[in-house]
């Protein structure tokens, strides 16, 4: 389970099976039917941001923060869903998608409906309730486990499978086309293959990845810095445009470069006159960004927890200084952390602009980092920081009781 830390509205963990039964409860009521109950993570990322969508790498950790989703087929090819975090009521014809899902928090779910037809998975109708516990706005992955909650429970209700890496870019497509963010494959694809105790490192050209398993002695912990910038959307997509000029100039001197991923330190040095200065700055954090991560492997299989905390810490800056998608809260909250004797490392997580900071603390401290950092930044901010210890969970899959 995650340790949710301090009090606050955020909701638990886990569904106890109360909850668990509210929500058939609540489905019985709305639709008059028995569901079936799926549930997908949220996610934390220990190392490699902005990477995905350049084909490098990235080690995310799924977390025992879930959606829900109840579902039970219906006979018209319709999906009808009900969202228990806005109250309201969406639907679509599978024959003739609506495809204009911009904006509403029901592309997450119809979007992926759709996706799914696009692919050739001949899905039927369902009735879907869907009840999200990740918290939204905080950069661990809410988006992502809606789509491939809803994705798995619309397979599953048709009597239909897909491979999880196959459930992952299905998603991926949803929130490219129909949600309009230009997101990377990282979320969905730990949404569907995180494993309990497990980081994932993943090469998001091959998708191919490899579990690695935790610190025994250090503990990943989240700080939730309890505010997203509104323009965190629009810079995200810029900065992906910035990667793809890079990759366009490079690629005219170094044949073979398909993405960032392919370009060394050394060349990007070689060829920083032709790119323009703040393209230059976010290809540096990229391909830097890369090694770490290669790095931050060898330093979790070797059980060095001072390494990996070193190359949190300059993946932070890198971040701040050379992409520039950190926040005053977020630089905030990885100053307090670096303060705090016994924490191995400290940087923000997710696309930024607010949202997480993870920190790798020794585990006999994890009380008084936490009393520290809700202190310190209580005390600066006036905003009291959820925070979790993370406990690596399994992706997606059915909650049978
Ligand atoms: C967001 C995106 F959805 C991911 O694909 C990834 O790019 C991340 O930001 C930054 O590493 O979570």
């Amino acid at each position: 389970m995650t340790e949710k830390l301090t009090a606050s509205d955020v909701p638990s963990a886990n569904l106890a099976p109360r909850e668990a039964q509210a929500l058939r409860e609540q489905f019985q009521k709305l639709y008059g039917e028995e569901a079936r109950i799926f549930r997908a993570p949220g996610r934390v990322n220990l190392i490699g941001e902005h990477t995905d969508y350049n084909e490098g790498f990235v080690m995310p950790v799924a977390m025992d923060l879930y959606t829900w989703v109840a579902a039970a087929p219906r006979q018209d090819p319709r999906v009808h869903v009900y969202s228990q975090n806005v109250s309201e009521h969406a639907e679509m014809d599978l024959q003739n998608p609506n495809l204009r899902l911009q904006g509403h928090w029901s592309a997450y779910v119809l979007g992926v409906a759709a996706s799914l037809r696009m692919s050739g998975a001949e899905i039927g109708g369902a009735n879907l309730l869907v009840a999200g516990k990740v918290p939204m706005g905080a950069g661990l992955s809410s988006s992502a486990s809606v789509e491939v909650a809803a994705g798995y429970a619309l397979l599953e209700s048709s009597g239909l499978s897909r491979s999880p890496v196959e459930l992952a870019k299905i998603c991926q497509r949803a929130e490219n086309e129909f949600a309009g963010a230009r997101c990377g494959i990282m979320d969905q694809m730990i949404a569907c293959c995180g494993r309990a105790n497990y980081a994932l490192l993943l090469d998001c050209r091959t998708l191919g990845f490899r579990l690695l398993p935790l610190f025994p002695d250090a503990q990943f912990v989240v700080c939730n810095s309890m505010v997203k910038h509104d323009h965190a959307a629009g810079e995200y997509n810029a900065r992906r445009a910035d990667c793809e000029t890079a990759t366009r100039i490079l690629a005219q001197q170094l044949p073979g470069v398909r993405a960032l991923r392919d370009v060394s330190l050394a060349d990007l040095e070689r060829f920083a006159k032709l790119l323009p200065a703040v393209v230059y700055r976010r290809s540096r954090h990229v391909i830097s960004e890369n090694a770490r991560v290669l790095d931050a492997r060898a330093a979790l299989e070797r059980g060095d927890p001072e390494s990996f905390g070193r190359l949190m810490r300059a993946s932070h800056r890198s971040l701040q200084e050379d992409y520039e998608v950190s926040s005053a809260e977020l630089d905030l909250l990885v100053e307090i952390a670096g303060g705090i004797a016994g924490v191995h490392g400290s940087r923000m997580t997710g696309g930024g602009f607010g949202g997480c900071t993870i920190s790798l603390v020794r585990s006999e401290v994890v009380g008084e980092f936490r009393s520290a950092v809700a202190r310190g930044y209580e005390r600066a901010t006036g905003r009291q920081p959820d925070i979790y210890i993370v406990r690596a969970s399994d992706g997606v899959r059915e909650a049978l009781e």
